[in-house]
Order: C-alpha cells, then structure tokens, then sequence
C-alpha cells in the first residue's frame, strides 16, 4: 500500500486567491499604465482562466477580444512587455499583504514540515511571480522542488509540470498527494497519476473534478471545518497529514467519489 511522501501543492487558486485579486488586478493595472482602455472584470476574467499563463492568456484575449488591435513593436514583443509589467504589479501586491493564503495551507504544511512529508510546488505561474509569493506568504526554503511557468514546455492541463517535480523529487506518484483548485489543474495531475484532492474557489466550484479523491471548499482549520462536496473524510472536519495519507492509500476505483 503506497504510503505518504509529498506533498505537491499547485499555487495560484490552491495556495491563495492569487487569481481575483492579484494575477486579475495586476492585469488591469498594466493595462492602465500602458494607456489602453482594457479592463478584466471578475466575470471576464474567469472565462480568460480556462487559458493557463499569463502570456498565454494575453494572446488568447488578443486574438478572440481584440481582433483589430495590431501594437507598433509586433506582438510577441508587445506580450512580453505587458506581461512584465504585471508581474511587477502582481509582485507588489503581494509584498503589500493583499493576497493572503487560503485557510489550512499554513497549518498543513507547518504538519508536513514535522511528519518528514517533503514539500513542493507545481505552477503554470511564473517563476518570479511564484517565488514572490512563496517568500511572502511562506518560505521558498520549505520548498524541494518549486516547479513553475516556462520549466515545462506545456502547460496544465498538460502533466509535463508535474511530471518535472515528480522527477525533482525521485518519486513515483503513487506516493505523492497533489492539491489543486482547478480542472485544467487535475487534468494535469491525473494525467501525470497523481492522487489528488480539490479545494474549490469562487471561480472553479462549478468545473469538473472527476477522478478526485476528495473535493472541498478549503483544506478546513480545527476552528472553520471544510465542506465537502465530494468523497469521504471520515471524522475529519480539516485535512491533515493523517487525511492526506488516507487519500493516497484509498485505491483508485474507491477514490473517484465524483465518477
Ligand atoms: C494559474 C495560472 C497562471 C496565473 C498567472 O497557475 O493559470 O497563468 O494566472 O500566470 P496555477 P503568470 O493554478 O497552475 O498556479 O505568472 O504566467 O502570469
Ligand atoms: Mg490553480
């Protein structure tokens, strides 16, 4: 029976609401500052969110929202720029305290850190923004393997990320537990075998999470319970390493409770 080695935590959306209020935010400042007229909301961005990166999604809104607009300096040089710039605003607002973790990620990694359970991340952000936003909210140093942006050629829902932090490691999947907010995130974890457990946000609660082991709404604290919407916690009201081990040893035909 596979037993519990580490953790992989995916970061924007699972670590902290770094999508609404920070990727988003960062957008619509970039955009002012460059003079152009462009403005996300919190509905628009969440269709742009089905397009992983932040390059990417610049492109995608590009090509389908702004058929007409053709920059001076060509596009891909227009998208980096761009881009650039609001990973410096993303950045910002992470050292000025808007973006906080999610409820329980501290807690269960804190756990991690003294049960022996390695640690890492596996990101489509890229790797100043996920840096910044590990030294601000945690400590990179807890971290064996920070995988993020453009270390993978594909990005999620592709596996290459995950399959690159799997390597790092020296571990099979079996043995490894990964948390995830979104679909094209568990797309790509399961598409690399990874265990895997949801914690919904506002913008993914009504996305597909078939071949979870468990869907919730938070990773839950002893004092704010998580909510399930998928799977089996047992007494559990918060995941803890004890939970996380029970979701990697479920075998796989008992551990798709959305199937
Ligand atoms: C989420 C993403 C990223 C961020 C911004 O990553 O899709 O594109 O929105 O990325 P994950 P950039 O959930 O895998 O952490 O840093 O490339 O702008
Ligand atoms: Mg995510």
């Amino acid at each position: 029976m596979p037993s519990l080695q580490a953790l992989i935590f995916d970061v924007d959306g699972t670590i902290a609401e770094s999508e609404r209020d920070g990727h988003r935010v960062a957008f619509n400042r970039a955009f002012a500052e460059a003079d152009l007229d462009w403005h996300w909301s919190v509905e628009t961005y969440g269709r742009l969110l089905t397009v992983s990166g932040g390059k990417e999604r610049l492109y995608y809104y590009l090509e389908n929202d702004r058929p007409d607009f053709h920059p001076r300096e060509g596009l891909d040089r227009f998208v980096v720029r761009l881009h650039d710039r609001k990973n410096h605003h993303y950045q910002e607002l992470l050292r000025q305290g808007e973006i906080p973790l999610r409820p329980g990620v501290k807690r269960l990694i804190q756990e991690a850190r003294t049960q022996g359970v390695r640690l890492a991340v596996s990101t489509t952000s890229a790797i100043p923004n996920t840096q910044t936003l590990l030294e601000t909210l945690l400590d990179p140093d807890w971290f064996e393997v920070i995988a993020a942006g453009d270390m993978a050629s594909d990005k999620k829902p592709a596996p290459d990320i995950y399959l690159y932090a799997l390597e790092q490691l020296q571990l099979a999947p079996e043995v490894c537990l990964a948390i995830e907010d979104s679909q094209n995130g568990i797309e790509a974890a399961l598409a690399a075998n990874l265990p895997t457990i949801v914690t919904i946000n506002g913008y993914t609660r009504d996305e597909d999470f078939t071949g979870a082991r468990l869907v919730l709404d938070s990773l839950g604290e002893p004092d704010a319970p998580f909510q399930v919407l998928a799977g089996d916690v047992g007494d559990a009201t918060y995941v803890d390493c004890d939970l996380a081990r029970r979701c990697v040893q479920s075998r796989d035909d008992e551990g798709d409770p959305t199937r």
